[in-house]
């Protein structure tokens, strides 16, 4: 029957109940996780939306682990999503971007899962009004709520649910379990629900646009050089034309791009930082899961983002992302050419 009134919507969570369902041995816990994740990604919006009205915009007084100022929203963001994610019960680890140390759950509120996630990516941003994101990982803990703090540390293949809210012009949240499908849900303001907007996004194999700090260009290798050269001024025999430039400098946003266009979003390392900016827990690894399920790859140049086994919690990995056809690409110019990765491992 055709759906005049578009009375039949498929909101995120009716959308993770129906996921449980295709699961039967499924406890629903997951479903509660990704409840507390969507409280948590409906505050921030609501707080990003009233930022400037109610001056909440501004340094907190303090920095985070990474020595960045850190905003009155980042520390809103976090605290909002620890209390939702401890309330919840189905966690017993957090590590949050503006916390140091992991985030130990109280025993009595342990569950068998570990969230990794920055609450407010790309928050130099904000003051100009440009997007910034939530960015979240699942992970099942191999002894449940038991666990100990050594179980965090895997390797990216072992995530079970990634995604990313971004407040923009809109509520975007993106979001995958991990079953060769993305989905994209909008905020519906009125409602106060996400709605199923985007099902089933697949990057496209080959794009037309790359995304990089070219302010960067003085510090890359040779490999990286190579790679960005050869999208700007294609050769005669690729037959195609120079790639057009797109960097907003805020992960979500770029990688959200990325998704839906296509072409490349990288972060690469760099004389300055070797192992490039971006952590690998709560941005490399959810970004690279997401797009791995929409059909594209991500990696360091040389190796398979989701293959990385961090060392530290707040550890960092250059990162390339994109449709198959032009990771390729990175690829091929990182098989050929110099770079800090392989000078790192000599
Ligand atoms: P902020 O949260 O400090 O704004 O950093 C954002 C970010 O971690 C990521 O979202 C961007 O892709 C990247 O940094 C941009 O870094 P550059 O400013 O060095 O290009």
């Amino acid at each position: 029957m055709t759906d005049h009134h578009k009375t039949n919507i498929m909101t995120l969570t009716r959308y993770v109940l129906e996921q449980q369902r295709q699961h039967p041995d499924a406890t629903g816990d997951l479903s509660i996780a990704m409840n507390a994740v969507q409280v948590g990604c409906k505050f921030v919006e609501s707080c990003v939306r009233k930022a400037r009205l109610i001056n909440l915009v501004g340094l907190a007084g303090n920095t985070n682990v990474q020595g960045e100022d850190q905003k009155k929203l980042d520390v809103l963001s976090n605290e909002m999503f620890v209390n939702a994610l401890i309330a919840s019960g189905k966690f017993s680890f957090m590590v949050s971007e503006e916390v140091d140390d992991i985030v130990v759950v109280p025993e009595e509120l342990r569950g068998k899962y570990c969230i990794t996630f920055d609450p407010l990516d790309g928050s130099s941003n904000i003051d100009a009004g440009v997007n910034v994101g939530t960015i979240f990982g699942i992970w099942r803990l191999p002894s449940g709520d038991k666990a100990t703090v050594d179980e965090i540390l895997v390797p990216g293949s072992e995530i079970i649910a990634g995604g990313y809210c971004m407040y923009g012009s809109s509520c975007n949240l993106v979001l995958t379990f991990g079953n060769s499908r993305v989905e994209g849900f909008t905020l519906d303001p009125a409602l106060g629900e996400f709605i199923l907007t985007h099902p089933n996004i697949r990057i496209p194999s080959r794009g037309k646009i790359y995304s990089v700090n070219e302010g960067n260009t003085l510090y890359w290798d040779d490999a990286t050089k190579a790679y960005f050269d050869s999208v700007k001024f294609p050769s005669a025999e690729s037959g195609r034309k120079p790639y057009s430039a797109r960097y907003i400098g805020s992960m979500v946003a770029d990688v959200h791009r990325t998704l839906l266009y296509g072409g490349v979003f990288a972060y690469p390392s760099d004389r300055k930082s070797r192992s490039g900016k971006l952590r690998i827990l709560y941005e490399s690894f959810p970004m690279a899961f997401i797009t791995e399920q929409a059909g594209g790859k991500a990696t360091t140049g040389s190796q398979r983002v989701l293959d990385i086994v961090p060392k530290h919690i707040h550890d960092r990995c250059p990162i390339f992302l994109g449709g198959v056809d032009d990771i390729a690409d990175v690829e091929a110019a990182f098989a050929s050419n110099n770079n800090w990765l392989n000078d790192t491992q000599r």
